[in-house]
């Protein structure tokens, strides 16, 4: 395919409630947004999963937008003809910038499906028509309003529970949820926020029967994850220490982690989630779907992922409604518990065009 204009904006959106993790608190979604359109006029959409701010990731919104207009565009405007494929070969000098490169692939991944009347979930080997839809639940200000907050999502239907959890605000949460719905599928996600030390600590979760604790220590501690996962019972799984398959390898072999979760923005693309979404089949390592606070598009995206077969745990891909008040995409609305998998035509959905001008703070296009 040719490309002949890439257009890049920054969305604002409020989110429906603050969500508080252990790295921070956020109350709205700043979203880079990519739309790369073809010779023939065939357009597609990507959403970019990084934040504002380089608090989970190294990358950030202003950071990524520097990274593609001084390098990846240019890179790829080298190449005459280009096919999602070779994306990543192409822009692998430059090195680091995953969620940015991600969001690159998808769009033109997007648009040559679209070409080609083929559904990404088709593409990438989706064996589910709906996929098993978990929540996120983020730090409270105290037990009861952390109760509450839970209990719409279970009425809401969602099939699992995750609760952020962080030093000082862990056990007691926990517990107190386990108290109040002994059987639901519960696990927590840290964040990286504890230490090498608090293996003991973290040891106490075990009697709360979780499915994973999520990225309890640095993204960069391979072997404190081995040696915790020999001091605790249940299954640790890695989020931010995976960036690519060859990273997924590692830490499967090092037996750094027992389940992972695979979020295509954070190892460059769905292309490459597939590929680790083999090895861990491969290697009997359950996978599910995280989730960046996505709008529609990267919802849209994630959820034809999630249709696959590895993916067997719920994952953090929740309706719309969890979200925002309006999406920019139609909205995906959760029935018993489960969201559809897109069936159109690439992602296969678009972006209501009024609402994105209205929300609007930067746009660029490139020829
Ligand atoms: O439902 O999209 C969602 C949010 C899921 O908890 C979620 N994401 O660490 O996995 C994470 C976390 C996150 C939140 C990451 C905010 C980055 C920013």
């Amino acid at each position: 395919m040719k490309l002949s204009e890439i257009e890049l904006r920054i969305i604002h959106l409020p989110l429906v409630r603050p969500f508080r993790t252990s790295f921070g608190t956020q109350t709205s979604r700043e979203v880079l947004m990519v739309k790369v359109q073809n010779e023939n006029g065939i357009t597609g959409w990507a959403e970019c999963v990084a934040m504002s701010d380089p608090l989970y990731s190294p990358e950030y919104i202003a950071g990524c937008l520097d990274l593609m207009k001084r390098f990846l565009i240019p890179g790829l405007k080298s190449k005459i003809n280009i096919s999602a494929e070779d994306v990543s070969v192409i822009l692998k000098p430059f090195l680091g910038g995953q969620m940015a490169k991600a969001s690159l692939e998808t769009a033109i991944l997007d648009a040559e499906l679209r070409s080609r009347n083929i559904s990404l979930a088709t593409y990438l080997g989706a064996t589910k028509n709906k996929v098993e839809c978990g929540v996120s639940v983020g730090i409270a200000d105290n037990l009861e309003a952390l109760a509450e907050e839970v209990k719409s999502y279970v009425d809401a239907g969602y099939r699992r529970i995750k609760l952020k959890i962080e030093p000082g605000w862990d056990i007691e949460a926990v517990k107190h949820i386990r108290d109040l719905y002994p059987e639901i599928p519960l696990q927590v996600d840290a964040n990286q926020a504890y230490s090498r030390d608090d293996a003991k600590h973290l040891s106490k979760l075990d009697e709360f029967n979780l499915l994973l604790i999520e990225q309890p220590l640095d993204e960069h501690d391979f072997l404190g994850h081995a040696l915790l996962a020999k001091e605790v019972k249940t299954p640790i799984c890695l989020d931010e220490s995976i960036i690519s398959v060859q990273s997924a390898e590692d830490a499967i072999a090092l037996k750094a982690t027992s389940i992972i979760n695979v979020k295509p923005g954070r190892v460059g693309g769905y292309i490459e989630s597939v590929k680790i979404h083999d090895l861990c089949l491969k290697n009997s390592i359950p996978v599910w779907c995280g989730g960046m606070l996505e709008t529609g598009i990267g919802r849209a995206a994630n959820l034809a992922l999630a249709a696959l077969p590895g993916f067997t745990l719920p994952g953090d891909t929740s309706a719309s409604a969890r979200y925002f008040k309006q999406d920019i995409t139609v909205p995906f609305v959760m029935e018993n518990g489960y969201l559809n998998v897109p069936t159109g035509p690439g992602i296969g959905v678009e972006p209501d065009m009024e609402f994105l001008d209205e929300i609007t703070t930067y746009k660029e296009i490139i020829e």
